[in-house]
């Protein structure tokens, strides 16, 4: 099954909304299979960042990513990095639509309150800087056969 790298960023905490963008995740079906607070390291932020280094906004992105705690976990079930790249809503939160988690929560451009993986590959990567596979925790939704027809087609 799909996973996803999801970060809840340093305002996400700061603003006490880990409770409410975690149940946007847990509403759409989604699963959570690891879950943890930490700080980033340089290594970690320039992992997930190496894409933007060089632009005028990467250092002050960087501070901002380690400023504070952040939530960092992998979301788990069928097509779940695309489905979690369209719950977050587009990157700046004046842009982003209503019903979106950055479109209902933010104005910003930097501080947009979560990362999600943007392809299959970056979520493989992402989730190999945080996570062994013995820190996904197998378990069943008894709701899981509801939320998604195990029977349907992927492609
Ligand atoms: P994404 O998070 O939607 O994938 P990216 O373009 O990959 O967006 O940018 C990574 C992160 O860098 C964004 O989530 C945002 O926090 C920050 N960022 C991107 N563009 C800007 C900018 O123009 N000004 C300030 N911060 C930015
Ligand atoms: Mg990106």
């Amino acid at each position: 099954m799909e996973r996803s790298l999801v970060i809840l960023k340093p305002d996400a905490i700061q603003r006490r909304l880990i409770g409410s963008i975690l149940a946007r995740f847990e509403a759409k079906g989604l699963k959570i299979v690891a879950l943890r607070l930490c700080r980033l390291t340089n290594q970690q932020t320039d992992n997930l960042y190496s894409v933007h280094k060089g632009k005028k906004f990467f250092e002050p992105l960087v501070r901002f990513m380690q400023s504070g705690p952040v939530a960092v976990m992998a979301l788990e079930g069928p097509r779940a990095v695309a489905v979690t790249r369209k719950l977050l809503g587009e990157t700046f939160g004046f842009e982003a639509s209503p019903g979106t988690i950055r479109g209902d929560f933010g104005l910003s451009r930097g501080y947009n309150l979560v990362h999600g993986s943007d392809s299959v590959e970056s979520a493989t990567r992402e989730l190999a800087v945080f996570f062994k596979e013995a820190d996904y925790l197998a378990y069943e939704l008894s709701e899981a056969p509801w939320a998604f027809n195990p029977a349907e087609d992927l492609n």
